[in-house]
């Protein structure tokens, strides 16, 4: 193991660009030990004025619809333009931390290599805050180190979609033509968060059935109501095996940015994305110590105990144990 970088140490590497200073900061930020969370929350700090200049993009779709291909080529292509790409993996299946991810199957394989891409896997579960919390800070230190485009990459099952959605500008889902919306694991939820819908994998045999599903997704995207009075998620089609159809995504990216900026709803977008995130560290932290109390603790197995002999009712119990926290804010 190398010696522990001071405070100065890691803001000074992010900001010069220093990958292996950037791999150990966000390895500070995944770190659970409190002297960690102190330092990291510190060096966090002192980050913040570099931040937020980049376009950030999730990408979510079932396994195997292509993203980790797609981002290769997408990526690629944006380094080639001069841009240097972030790229975040969150596999919300997965207990794995550090490389395993990328070793196990990444199909990044250009990107894993180019200078001006990192690419990293951000650990999901057993987090305070499951997916969100590291990721989030993550994505932050990456911009603080000079990567104008953050792309945050989820397995589309479960929870993890809209909490990715709620920290991006853009969001983007792959699907395949021929699959039903409950194979490809879409709930309604999804497709209302969606910017745009890519058909991925629209080349040889798959090509017209890729352009039915397109339709297909059209129609069913007017009958949502668009979350944003500015912009109407357009259904396009994608190969990211040969590349094409890529450039479009990312002129609808731009698009979609010159849209939102001009009419001053991106800046509101940002804003209410750290006032929410504010809010939900907070009720994380206030459950956390909450439930980590001695006294609530005690109480809690006592009155539950008495709550299913029906000695005590639920709200009678409840009101007991909130009393604490009330004693605890002087009121
Ligand atoms: N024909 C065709 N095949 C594709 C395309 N994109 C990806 N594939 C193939 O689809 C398979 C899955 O691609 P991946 O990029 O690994 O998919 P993924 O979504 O990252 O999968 P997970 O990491 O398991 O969630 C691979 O065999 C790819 O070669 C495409 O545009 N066209
Ligand atoms: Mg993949």
């Amino acid at each position: 193991m190398a010696p522990a970088l001071t405070q100065r140490e890691h803001v000074d590497g992010v900001l010069a660009g220093d990958r292996t200073v950037l791999s150990r900061t966000i390895t500070l930020i995944e770190s659970q030990r409190p002297d960690h969370r102190e330092l990291a929350g510190a060096v966090l700090s002192e980050l913040m004025a570099h931040t937020g200049s980049s376009r950030r993009v999730g990408i979510t779709g079932v396994p195997g619809v292509g993203k980790s291909t797609f981002i290769d080529q997408f990526g690629t292509d944006l380094t080639e333009a001069g841009h240097r790409v972030a790229v975040l993996a969150v596999d919300p299946t997965s207990q794995r931390t550090g490389g395993s991810i990328l070793g196990d199957k990444t199909r990044m394989d250009r990107l894993a290599v180019d200078p001006n891409a990192f690419i990293r896997p951000s650990p999901s579960s057993g987090t305070l805050g499951g997916v969100g919390r590291k990721t989030r800070e993550t994505m932050l230190v990456c911009e603080a180190a000079g990567y104008d485009v953050v792309i945050i990459e989820t397995v589309g099952v479960g929870q993890s979609e809209t909490t990715v959605a709620s920290m991006v500008d853009f969001f983007l889902v792959l699907m395949i033509a021929g699959a039903g919306d409950e194979l490809q694991g879409i709930k309604k939820g999804v497709l209302e968060v969606a910017d745009a819908i890519v058909i991925n994998k629209a080349d040889g045999d798959n090509l017209l059935r890729a352009e039915i599903a397109q339709k297909e997704y059209q129609t069913a995207l007017h009958m949502l109501m668009p979350n944003s009075p500015n912009w109407s998620p357009p259904v396009l089609t994608c190969s990211a095996i040969e590349g094409k159809g890529i450039d479009t995504i990312w002129e609808t990216i731009l698009e979609h940015r010159d849209k939102l900026t001009v009419s001053g709803e991106m800046e509101e977008k940002r804003k209410t994305q750290a006032l929410d995130w504010m809010a939900f560290l907070l009720d994380e932290g206030l459950r956390q110590w909450f439930y980590t109390t001695p006294h609530v603790r005690q109480a809690l197995a006592a009155l539950k105990k008495n709550v299913e002999e029906e000695k005590t009712s639920p709200t009678a119990a409840a009101d007991a144990l909130l009393a604490f926290l009330y004693k605890q804010g002087g009121s």
